[in-house]
């Protein structure tokens, strides 16, 4: 079972499993099919921070509150000639820095995913490292049709995964693809009873809670470098120079430093 938090939201629920890593944060606007503005945008922000900065957290589920809906994209009542406004004279398109923020996070992000994940909701899935479906869930970008695009991750990464000629056929068609078709495509990483999505979901999170959280921070890292290009790399490079710190060569500069003396390399060997 996951605990609430504690944290006050309107648009989202984020909870932390007592003992357990994982973090589970649900959209929480089943009326407009979980929908999100800027305000949901940046309340999931602060919820993935939180996860982020919890060091006993070790795995983060997002999903979407009921069984309709994952997300379907941006509340298209709240678009504007800027982007989505909710409370603030300027439209924003800040559902770009939470896509960054999942890809950039050190621990693996977990779609879970029944119902509709349309349109920006899809990109959210697809930016996620994992998505677990349910059999009643349905993928499809709808972009083309209500007049919008996501020509960044969401054309990038979604021609990474299902290749370039299906990535058109999604954007240019505005077509539905139900969770077997989504599965064949390289959409999703598993499809199971909708009964058993939360289930199946948590057990894949303690499968990977059960493995070392370094060697999945740098992987996760890893596997997201080329396509991150210089941010890619520079996360890669974070992650070595964290490592490294924890070296006795490393320490040897800073001790150097410290004490006003030259450092002394010597011992440390030039592995070939
Ligand atoms: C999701 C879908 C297919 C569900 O269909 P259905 O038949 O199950 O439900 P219904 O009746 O369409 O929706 C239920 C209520 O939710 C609202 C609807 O207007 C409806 O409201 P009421 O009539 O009950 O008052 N609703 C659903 N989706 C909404 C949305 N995105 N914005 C505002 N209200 C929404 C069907 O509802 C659907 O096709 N939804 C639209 C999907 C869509 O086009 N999303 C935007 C894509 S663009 C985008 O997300 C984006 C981007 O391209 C680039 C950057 C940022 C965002």
């Amino acid at each position: 079972a996951l605990d609430e938090s504690g944290q006050e939201f309107t648009d989202i629920h984020y909870e932390k499993s007592v003992g357990e890593g994982i973090a589970k944060i649900t959209i929480n606007r089943p009326e407009r099919r979980n929908a999100f503005g800027p305000h949901t945008i940046k309340e999931l922000m602060r919820a993935f921070n939180d996860a982020r900065d919890d060091s006993s957290i070790g795995a983060i589920i997002l999903t979407g509150k009921g069984t309709k809906a994952f997300c379907s994209g941006g509340d298209q009542a709240l678009r504007t000639s800027d982007g989505y406004t909710d409370f603030e004279s300027f439209g924003r398109l800040n559902v770009l820095d939470l896509q960054v923020q999942i890809r950039r996070l050190p621990k693996p992000v977990i779609a879970m995913v029944a119902g509709y994940a349309v349109g920006g909701g899809h990109v959210l899935h697809m930016v996620c490292d994992l998505t677990i479906a349910a059999e009643n869930a349905i993928f499809g970008q709808t972009g083309a049709k209500v007049g919008s695009f996501d020509a960044g991750y969401g054309s990038s990464i979604m021609s990474r995964l299902v290749g370039p000629k299906k990535a058109k056929e999604m954007w240019f068609l505005s077509r539905f693809y139900n969770a077997y078709e989504a599965e064949k495509m390289g959409l999703v990483n598993a499809v199971v009873k909708l009964e058993n999505l939360e289930l199946e979901t948590v057990k894949w999170c303690r499968e990977i809670l059960r493995n070392s959280p370094t060697a999945i921070r740098v992987l996760k890292s890893a596997l997201n470098a080329v396509d991150d290009g210089h941010a890619g790399l520079q996360d890669l490079g974070g992650n070595a120079t964290y490592i490294f710190y924890g070296t006795e060569e490393a320490n040897e500069g800073k001790r150097a430093f410290m004490e006003r003396r030259s450092p002394d390399y010597s011992k440390f060997p030039r592995r070939p």
